[in-house]
């Protein structure tokens, strides 16, 4: 059910909301590409269960895939999914759930043939070897009857994506059922179950559109609110603040909650700090692989080709030294280059057009060219408003490329996140599986996309599949304890109390200065947010540093973070819009404490590129060749690590 949107300006908050009370039997909480492909898959197995959606936003444009994309990195087609996990593996430095990413790979194509079934242009490779794309493509079949799809590399495969998350959300909607859905329900925080230790039992949140704070009691949970973003400080700022790469809008509720309730993370010390368009965020993908365009130093040089990078990347051996460089290493090139010196790192998209165009007559070419503009027009529109704005045409002017700020998540080319059970099947170790996929270490509480750890590269297409996989599995949970009657600790007072918190204090207090945003008794979210972001930047290998870190840095770092969920307590919200920001905020801080705690535990440089210990610069295979889980205990608020180990499933090749 979507509450329409408000008339004009924030509407003001009530100290006391009416409160709803709902009891289903299964709760997804997110509305991004995982939770889609829960909701599409969740009623051919659930039967008569009783299921609801939780958005924070508008489906059609909620999540990481909001803004579109130009391309489905996920697609095994003519490949084999054993192969996936090599590529997996080694992007991420060799330490990857083999289980979850082959599972993955032997399901993804599903996903992508149904988004083509309902919608979505994929580009076609005509048998001349052209490229057709828009609905023309759909005149050479469709990929499910065997059409060859035009491939950027061997993974990923172009498509007009610009409305790709309102056909998706479209789908999922209709599956589910309208009547099934809330959007602008923001879920604060999940609440295990009265009677049954480590269990789940429910969640609360709060409309952004209402002054309503929901109490849902379910019997099982799907979490998949993606990562999170401004963690870190931006490198946008003034002018451009608000921009990132990354959907401003995944705030680490993923993360946050699941781990509040005692989930085990995994992996939290991987990042993303990928290599970006400088400023408008634009991603390289498709002009490396589709373009074949080469990033150059300041001296014009190909610098991934030289010898230099070539002596880097040995260091890094085996992964350094794969056919296909890992992302982290490439990043790590491109600092080595401007720490040497030879920075700024240009795209030459000049050169490669020219050299694209010279094989094509005057139409082809101004396809070409839109094809160019296209790319960030269906998916971060702000690159080609900044092209715009520098009177930037590719064709014949080059840009520059920069790593951007960190982001935390599990689905694009990081890994962090959730330890979740495997595929309950015999090839699969024992310390891998307790018996419903995709089920973390708390029982009933699901996750997919963003949230599970430790298998990157699922990307769109993969984190859909996955939505289908974890809740195929979580019915299967439902149905095997039938008889799990949720009871909820916590009295309704109290979690309207806990919700609306922020809302209260303000109310309290705002009479007190004439400046409502400066006051002695509360702090609002924009404030918090500097504060955080100052400290991460600094201290927490943030772009400040050339994203370097040390143990005593990361202890300093801790200092402040103890300091902050002190003053979390004291954020005030004047609007439910400011509400939903607070709320945001104490789920970043909790989010990007995790990720310190596990960079700080691990006692070497596994992510160079993404961050460095100083203190421990370089991989140490010998003693950190293993995952690193860590868990938050509800009952005693202590967090503990450990390492976990790693099997290898796959061979090499
Ligand atoms: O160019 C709450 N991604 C790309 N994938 C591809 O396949 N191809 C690409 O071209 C990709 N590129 C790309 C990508 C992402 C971004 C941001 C850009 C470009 C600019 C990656 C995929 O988008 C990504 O892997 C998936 O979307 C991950 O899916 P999922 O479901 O794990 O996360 P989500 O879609 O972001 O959804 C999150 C949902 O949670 C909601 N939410 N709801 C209730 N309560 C709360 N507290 C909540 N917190 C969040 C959100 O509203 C949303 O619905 S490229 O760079 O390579
Ligand atoms: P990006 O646009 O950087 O998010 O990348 C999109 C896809 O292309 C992902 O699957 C990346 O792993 C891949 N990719 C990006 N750049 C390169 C590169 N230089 N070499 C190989 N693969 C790349």
């Amino acid at each position: 059910m979507a509450i329409p949107n408000k008339p004009t300006g924030e509407l003001l908050a009530a100290r006391d909301p009416e409160v709803e009370e709902r009891e289903v039997d299964i709760l997804i909480v997110g509305g991004g590409m995982a939770a889609c492909g829960s909701a599409f898959e969740v009623k051919k197995w659930s039967g008569d269960k009783k299921v609801l959606l939780c958005d924070k936003a508008a489906m059609e444009r909620s999540g990481a895939v909001a803004q579109g994309l130009s391309a489905i990195n996920t697609y095994i087609g003519e490949n084999k999914p054993e192969d996936y996990v090599r590529m997996v593996r080694n992007d991420l430095m060799g330490l990857t759930r083999d289980d979850l990413v082959f599972d993955l790979g032997r399901h993804v194509d599903d996903s992508v043939h149904l988004f083509e079934e309902w919608g979505l242009p994929v580009w076609k490779k005509t048998a001349d070897g052209k490229s057709i794309d828009g609905a023309k493509g759909l005149e050479m079949g469709t990929l499910k009857e065997g059409a060859a799809p035009v491939r950027t590399g061997k993974w990923q495969i172009m498509i007009n994506g610009e409305s790709y998350k309102c056909i998706v959300a479209e789908a999922a909607k209709k599956a589910l059922g309208e009547e099934n859905i809330l959007e602008r329900v923001f879920i604060v925080k999940l609440l295990l179950d009265a009677n049954k230790d480590n269990t789940i039992a429910g969640a609360v949140g709060f409309s952004v559109r209402e002054n309503k704070v929901y109490i849902i009691k379910c019997k099982a949970m799907m979490v998949a609110c993606g990562g999170a973003v401004n963690i870190y400080m931006p490198r946008a700022q003034g002018e451009g603040k608000g921009r990132a790469w990354y959907p401003v809008w995944n705030s680490g509720s993923t993360y946050t909650m699941c781990a509040q309730v005692g989930a085990e993370l995994t992996m939290m010390e991987n990042r993303f700090t990928p290599a970006r368009f400088k400023d408008g965020y634009g991603p390289v993908g498709a002009w490396f692989l589709l373009f074949k365009a080469k990033a150059l130093n300041a001296l014009g040089e190909n610098y991934a080709a030289s010898d230099f990078a070539k002596k880097e990347l040995e260091k890094y051996a085996p992964y350094g030294l794969a056919a296909v460089t890992p992302t982290c290493l490439r990043n790590h090139l491109m600092l080595a280059e401007m720490k040497a010196g030879r920075g700024p790192i240009i795209m030459d998209t000049v050169t490669a057009l020219a050299a694209l165009g010279e094989k094509l007559d005057k139409k082809e070419l101004k396809h070409l060219e839109s094809e160019a503009w296209e790319d960030f027009l269906d998916m971060t529109c702000g690159q080609a408003n900044l092209w715009c704005a520098q009177n930037c045409e590719p064709e014949k002017k080059n840009s520059e490329i920069m790593p951007t700020e960190p982001y935390l998540l599990g689905s694009h080319s990081g890994c962090c996140g959730i330890w979740v059970s495997g595929p309950d099947e015999d090839w699969v170790p024992d310390s891998y599986k307790w018996g419903y996929n995709r089920m973390t270490t708390v029982n009933g509480l699901f996750t997919a996309g963003d949230g599970v750890g430790a298998s990157g590269h699922k990307f769109s297409s993969g984190s859909h599949a996955e939505g289908r996989i974890s809740i195929k599995s979580l019915c299967k949970y439902v149905r095997d304890n039938a008889d799990f009657a949720p009871a909820i600790k916590e009295s309704t007072q109290e979690l309207v109390d806990l919700t609306y918190q922020p809302i209260r204090l303000f109310l309290d207090n705002c009479k007190y200065t004439t400046a409502v945003d400066i006051n002695p008794n509360y702090l609002k979210p924009a404030g918090f947010a500097m504060r955080l972001m100052k400290a991460t930047n600094e201290y927490g290998a943030g772009w400040m540093t050339y994203y370097q870190t040390s143990d005593k840095a990361l202890e300093i770092l801790q200092g402040l973070f103890s300091d902050m969920h002190e003053d979390a307590e004291k954020l005030g919200a004047g609007d439910l819009h400011e509400l939903m920001r607070c709320w945001e905020m104490k789920h970043r801080l909790w989010t990007v404490e995790a990720h310190c705690r596990h960079i700080y535990f691990r006692k070497e440089s596994r992510y160079p590129g993404f961050y460095y210990k100083a203190d421990f610069p370089g991989t140490d295979d010998e003693n950190w060749f293993c995952f690193t889980n860590s868990k938050y205990d509800p009952a005693t608020g202590e967090w503990t690590c450990k390492k976990e180990p790693y099997h290898k499933i796959i061979p090499d090749a």
